[in-house]
């Protein structure tokens, strides 16, 4: 990790404005009738996991630029998480996938990660490539396939992944498939849905106490024509179907252009079945680029819904925040910093909404001030709020700069120096 020394010296010389910042927020949110301490005790509270898959550079389909010094292994990977949440304090929390990390000892790896003090969140399946030496192919489609001899082997599968997933002390099955169809007539498209559901039932009927499996939908990519589970519709009619242990998993990357992502969430929340979520940010389509880098307020609106939930008690919110983010042109490790200071600022803004007034508008129908009031939040300059979580809890104030001033890459780059393993580019 990075020398306490180092940190240190790095908030020292940047403490004396940065509680000239505070201060100066304090007092207008003062203004507001806003309490910095309530804020800050709220926004402590965020925490966020981190996808094994992002900490080395991701690849598209055309290509990957490996980078010196990146992790080659789960054990290498939690070393570069473990700074993260050193920086951040806030990502306490790994998400493996498998078979992409390679375990053959877990009581070591168990134990590597109480060292850095982590812990591990939802374990994710991958029937979206074949692996060697496996006897059936996922080339048209595993859980739903049409031959069950392929449907069991996927099944098998994402049984062993919840197995490895309680040697980790993990409580959730993350599945994404990518199942679906090219072209039309390749597949039947209600029976495709019939044999997923079919088999997830199985999958979940043997989860262990206290598991919750995760359904992520995606409209499209791989499959390019139709895919089984493309939206939130397909995703919650299995989650309904199978029991109240299974729930939604909203990738925000996994929707049409212009598609109203907080109205999904909020539909999601109204019928208990937000599970958790995928954060990264889009243009385009899956681009898995840094959450809040494209659309920042469609971020603050999705958190608005989410502090609301959890203003209002609604009962059994509880999801599970995650990062999913493919990694091409920036340091993984400086992404994720980034990523996790752009997630707890959208966080911070929704808690600083005035919720009574906002309701007070709604009721009484004044279109301009009910917006007025979101867009003050949104405004707010809650930088300073951020910080003061990190620094009050050993973190740094600016995690990216901390990071660089660590030269912890470039220490890596010395002690990493075989080429990093090939990983699976494209479907991050
Ligand atoms: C794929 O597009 C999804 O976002 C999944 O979450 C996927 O399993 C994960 O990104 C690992 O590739
Ligand atoms: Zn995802
Ligand atoms: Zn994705």
């Amino acid at each position: 990790m990075i020398d306490a020394e180092i940190l240190e010296r790095h908030n020292r010389q940047r403490e004396a404005a940065h509680r000239r910042d505070l201060e100066y927020l304090a007092e207008r949110l003062a203004r507001s009738g806003i309490a910095l301490e309530v804020v800050l005790d709220e926004l402590a509270t965020f925490e966020v996991a981190l996808p094994t898959w992002a900490m080395a550079a991701g690849g598209t389909r055309f290509g990957r630029f490996p980078i010196p010094g990146e992790p080659r292994t789960i054990f290498e990977k939690l070393e570069d998480a473990a700074v993260i949440h050193q920086l951040t304090r806030a990502t306490p929390r790994v998400s493996p996938h498998f078979p992409w990390d390679v375990v053959d000892d877990w009581a070591a790896l168990r134990a590597h990660a109480e060292a850095l003090g982590l812990g591990f969140d939802a374990v994710n399946s991958n029937t979206f490539q074949d692996q060697p030496g496996q006897p059936h192919s996922y080339k048209l489609g595993s859980l739903s396939h049409a031959d069950p001899a392929v449907r069991r082997q996927a099944i098998a599968h994402n049984l062993q992944v919840v197995a490895w997933g309680q040697e980790l002390g993990s409580t959730a099955l993350t599945v994404w498939l990518a199942d679906g169809s090219n072209y039309p007539g390749q597949m039947h498209l209600r029976r495709s849905f019939e044999r997923v559901q079919e088999s997830l039932a199985e999958i979940y009927a043997a989860l262990p106490e206290g598991w919750r499996m995760l359904i992520e939908y995606k409209p499209y990519e791989p499959a390019f024509y139709a895919t089984v589970i493309q939206d939130w519709g397909s995703a919650l009619l299995l989650a309904q179907a199978l029991g109240e242990r299974a729930q939604c998993l909203v990738d925000l990357g996994h929707h049409l252009p212009n598609t109203n992502i907080e109205l999904i969430v909020a539909r999601l929340i109204g019928v208990g079945k937000l599970g958790g979520f995928h954060f990264n940010d889009a243009k385009y389509g899956d681009d898995d680029l840094t959450a809040g880098s494209i659309k920042p307020y469609q971020l603050f609106l999705v958190f608005n819904e989410l502090v609301d939930a959890a203003r209002e008690g609604v009962p059994g919110f509880r999801p599970a925040y995650m990062i999913d983010q493919s990694h091409n042109v920036k340091d993984p490790i400086e992404a994720l910093l980034q990523t996790v200071d752009h997630l707890q600022r959208a966080y911070a803004r929704a808690l600083l909404v005035d919720r009574e007034a906002l309701s007070h508008y709604q009721e009484t129908g004044d279109v301009l001030m009910a917006e007025r009031t979101l867009r003050a939040a949104f405004e707010t300059d809650v930088g300073p709020l951020v910080a003061e979580v990190r620094r009050r809890r050993g973190g740094a104030l600016d995690p990216v700069l901390a990071f660089r001033e660590s030269g912890y890459r470039q220490q890596k780059a010395r002690e990493r120096s075989t080429p990093a393993t090939a990983q699976a580019p494209g479907y991050a």
